[in-house]
């Protein structure tokens, strides 16, 4: 196993969109492993693989308080969508960064499990969240995007600012 870089915002790549998994495979499962633990060290309560600069639809996530519940989602698709809720969003490839989001309020995702096999979850709460805000990464899409252009110039100029510091003064907060 092993921990990945995860690439910080602003970065083109973060802005890939991400290629289907088309079987699960020893490099699909070695993906997961190292995505997970990742996220685990980070902490985080999820990741999209396109955080760690691979392109494939894979996503880990964990919003248990015992750490200990891992989901992992190949290939997900909303299903159905409904209600709308304003969350408290971080991202781990924003560090430091914290703002309110609108997004549905509950959710039913289809996806792959890690062996391959399909599911069907209804979510609401974080894990809708979660689910959304890391479908995003997979097209592309960071969650300042959803915030005004002034919020965002002001994100750029401190992201900017931490950049030129060591070691980054937000590190080991909980992404929470
Ligand atoms: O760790 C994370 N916390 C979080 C909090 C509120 C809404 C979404 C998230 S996801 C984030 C980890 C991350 O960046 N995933 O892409
Ligand atoms: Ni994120």
């Amino acid at each position: 196993m092993a921990i990945l870089h995860i690439l910080r915002y602003p970065d083109s790549r973060l802005h890939k969109v991400a290629a289907k998994v088309d079987r699960v495979d020893d490099r699909i499962r070695k993906l997961i492993n190292n995505m997970a633990e990742t996220m685990y060290a980070a902490p985080g309560v999820g990741l999209a693989a396109t955080q760690v600069d691979v392109h494939k639809r894979v996503i880990v996530i964990d919003i248990s308080e015992t750490r200990d519940e891992l989901r992992v989602f190949l290939n997900p698709e909303l299903i159905a969508a409904s209600g709308e809720a304003d969350c408290e969003e971080g991202c781990l490839s924003v560090p430091g960064i914290y703002e309110k989001v609108r997004r549905a309020e509950r959710i039913t995702a289809r996806a792959l499990d890690a062996e391959g096999k399909p599911f069907t979850l209804e979510a609401e709460g974080l894990l809708a969240v979660c689910i959304q805000h890391e479908m995003d990464h997979l097209e592309g899409k960071v969650f300042v995007e959803y915030l005004s252009r002034l919020k965002q110039q002001r994100i750029l100029a401190k992201l900017k600012k931490q950049g030129r510091r060591a070691p980054q003064p937000e590190a080991g907060r909980p992404v929470l």
